[in-house]
């Protein structure tokens, strides 16, 4: 199995809230059909349409504010953002179930504690493709957290052979060179290694964070970071042909 993460920062454009980027999307779906996969999940990230909500209501801290209303409004700010990745995906015919992270997960003060990956199993066995996505999910100490989607990815690599985050950047950088293998020894990030590393808002925090846990699912699965913004990187890399990216290895 491949899991894929298409980033919100390829999927919205993250400074204006709700604003799907339906032509890359489209693109990055069709990259997709063309490589040879069979047996892969698509998780996705909440960009501009659940990050703003995230940072309101302050669902990722330990005292979330309004926690009823925040789970309710960013849920439903997900599901929105998904459901118009689910209208490319099916124009694209390809068969689609919609899985939120928020009613697979379990986490405890922030931490990813379980996934229900049988149900993303069982979906995969009847040939449908499962696409599922960084939500509002129950922590048994705060009552409500953020699930991101790269603690889905994590949740589910024990499963995969590969697995593909999609952004807006062509891989990882130190000391501003772009690095074809990022490795254990080269963590943590100073914010001078990346350039153009933007303060745009996302709660669930900075490359550091991300590295940190593509450094943990590498133990599991193969580990890319591919530019999605760039033409063809995805479907190149999808066919194991040589493009310009970062592999994370512990
Ligand atoms: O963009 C965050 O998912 P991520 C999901 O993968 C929400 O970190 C609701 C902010």
């Amino acid at each position: 199995m491949i899991l894929i993460k298409l980033g919100g920062s390829v999927l919205t454009h993250k400074d204006k809230e709700y604003s799907f980027r339906t032509n890359i999307a489209k693109r990055l779906v069709k990259e997709i059909k063309e490589s040879p996969l069979e047996e892969y999940v698509i998780v996705h990230g909440g960009g501009s349409f659940g990050h703003p909500g995230a940072e309101k209501y302050k669902l990722n801290s330990s005292e979330p504010l309004n926690p009823k209303e925040g789970l309710a409004r960013v849920q439903r700010d997900m599901r929105r953002m998904n459901n118009r990745l689910l209208d490319v995906l099916l124009d694209e015919e390809i068969w689609s179930v919609s899985i939120p992270g928020g009613l697979i997960t379990i986490f405890d003060e922030g931490e990813l504690e379980s996934i229900d990956d049988g149900l993303i199993e069982r979906y995969i066995s009847r040939g449908n493709i499962p696409v599922t996505f960084g939500d509002v999910t129950i922590d048994k100490k705060r009552g409500v957290t953020i699930c991101s989607g790269d603690d889905i990815m994590k949740g589910l690599s024990k499963n995969a052979k590969k697995a593909v985050f999609v952004s807006d950047v062509d891989g990882v950088y130190k000391d501003g060179e772009l690095q074809k293998t990022f490795t254990q020894e080269m963590y943590p990030l100073e914010s001078s290694d990346h350039p153009g590393s933007s303060g745009k808002i996302d709660v669930t925090g900075g490359m550091n964070k991300k590295v940190r846990k593509m450094l943990d699912i590498s133990t599991e699965a193969e580990t890319y970071l591919v530019n999605g913004e760039v033409k063809n990187r995805l479907k190149k890399i999808l066919k194991e042909e040589e493009v310009v990216c970062t592999e994370v290895k512990r």
